[in-house]
């Protein structure tokens, strides 16, 4: 059997804003965008590795509403998967805790003015009609 490691991404949606966040490691990828996340451990659904990785990154406590359709090649194993997503009443608001130095919220009108990960172009597109 094929290895397969599930990268889940969050789409966090506020107030018609999409949560943009800059990734401060490994130095490839330093600098870019990205839909924040990380990867499904063994036994875990995707919607909860979500809201785990989300609390981790950015100390905020999220729902994963939606999955985004589609999945999207990272590197050779791993694939990547999208979920729409909200902060829960009360969250703490998201910060920049662990893997980015930045957040943005960024209106439909602003999506394109960060620099996204090649692979999370697809998954943002996927993800506007969320916005
Ligand atoms: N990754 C990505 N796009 C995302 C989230 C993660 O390309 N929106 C990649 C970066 C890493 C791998 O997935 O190679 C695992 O992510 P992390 O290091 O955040 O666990």
């Amino acid at each position: 059997m094929t290895e397969r490691i599930v990268v889940v991404a969050g789409a966090l949606v506020r107030d018609g804003r999409l949560l943009a966040a800059r990734r401060s490691a490994p130095p490839d990828l330093a600098g870019r965008w990205e839909l924040p996340g990380g990867k499904v451990e063994p036994g875990e659904t995707p919607e909860r590795a979500l809201v785990r990785e989300l609390r981790e990154e950015l100390g905020a406590d999220t729902r994963a509403l939606e999955r985004v359709p589609g999945e999207w090649p990272l590197k050779p194993g791993y694939v990547l998967v999208v979920w729409a997503a909200r902060l829960l009443p009360g969250s703490a608001e998201p910060a920049p805790l662990e893997d980015h130095d930045e957040l943005r919220w960024l209106t439909p009108e602003e999506i394109w003015d960060v620099d996204w990960l090649d692979q999370d172009v697809p998954a943002v597109k996927g993800a506007l009609p969320w916005i």
